[in-house]
């Protein structure tokens, strides 16, 4: 059994606070996508209104980000956007598709979280598209491409009957979603006993659709945030064809055990490049932003080999 699937980057963190040029507390919890030979970073920052908005920040390698001046966004100022980002704009996923970029993103109201639509070609402008969940959803990702002709996307409702589990549902045209189903839960006494979610958006391979899951396990000192993967079948990825039984990242670094919340890797990117290689972003203590690389056939292969039941 190899001992560590995420080589974490040595210089992390990554992103910090100080790296910002307007007041942030913290910089977590970001989507990431290769555009025009650069890497462009949406993080989330806390302000000290204890509510976030989303940053842009730029990179030549992957590693090294620079953030623009301004925030990326911020929340509505009217509109039914305004009404439901109130409490601010969080986690974001930056999903290439159909020759455009949707973010998905997590939003906060009086009204409860749910999850937004919007899109940019150039990461300049910024389009709102709709709303596509109701309360208490978080943790959306679209699949790369139409499956069986249709838009598929993972996400997370709770309920006091069937915790924080993993549901598919399809679309003909990203704003209206239907045929949903359960398809991953938290199973008890696995390291991802209390709930799970989807984190980056999965990615293609020969074997299935890989997806980097957040897992949560409580403890008597609070819960821990880790990170798994599991594998859908190509033409149908309703039918997981596993789901491993070992985390492959847990917080360890001294930036991923103590910050604005402790014991977290919460990870919204994972960047899939030409040498089979993976470049992994996590948001660590909900503070600071790092990354790390796997390999992914490795990945693939540790869902397939030490599964546990997906429910
Ligand atoms: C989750 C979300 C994430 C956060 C994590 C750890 O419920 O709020 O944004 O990173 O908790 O605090």
């Amino acid at each position: 059994m190899k001992k560590e699937y995420v080589k974490r980057y040595e210089g992390n963190p990554i992103l910090t606070k100080a790296d910002v040029p307007y007041k942030v507390e913290t910089v977590h919890n970001a989507g990431v996508v290769r555009h025009e030979g650069r890497y462009v970073m949406l993080f989330r920052s806390h302000l000290d209104t204890g509510r976030s908005i989303l940053g842009k920040a730029v990179s030549e390698d992957g590693f090294r980000f620079t953030v623009e001046a301004e925030p990326f966004m911020v929340p509505a100022k009217e509109g039914v956007f305004a009404e439901y980002e109130a409490f601010g704009v969080e986690d974001p996923r930056i999903h290439p598709l159909e020759g455009a970029y949707y973010i998905t993103y997590s939003a906060y109201s009086e009204h409860g979280v749910r999850i937004g639509l919007a899109k940019t070609t150039d990461f300049e402008t910024l389009e709102r598209v709709a709303f596509i969940t109701q309360a208490d959803y978080r943790n959306t990702v679209l699949f790369p491409e139409k499956i069986g002709g249709r838009y598929v996307k993972l996400d997370r409702p709770h309920s006091e009957i069937s915790p924080w589990s993993m549901w598919i549902a399809y679309s003909p045209d990203l704003r209206h979603w239907g045929d949903s189903r359960v398809i991953l839960k938290p199973v008890t006494y696995h390291w991802d006993q209390m709930k799970i979610g989807p984190g980056a958006p999965p990615i293609k391979t020969k074997k299935g659709w890989l997806t980097i899951y957040h897992g949560v396990y409580p403890t008597m000192d609070g819960s821990v945030y880790r990170l798994g993967v599991c594998l859908h079948q190509l033409d149908d990825p309703a039918v997981i064809l596993g789901v491993s039984d070992r985390w492959i990242l847990s917080p360890e670094d001294p930036w991923e055990l103590v910050g604005y919340v402790h014991n977290v890797v919460f990870s919204c990117a994972a960047v899939p490049e030409e040498d089979g290689t993976v470049k992994l972003y996590w948001g660590a203590a909900d503070t600071v932003m790092c990354a790390g690389t796997a390999v992914i056939d490795e990945l693939v292969d540790l869902c397939l080999r030490c599964g546990r039941a997906p429910m």
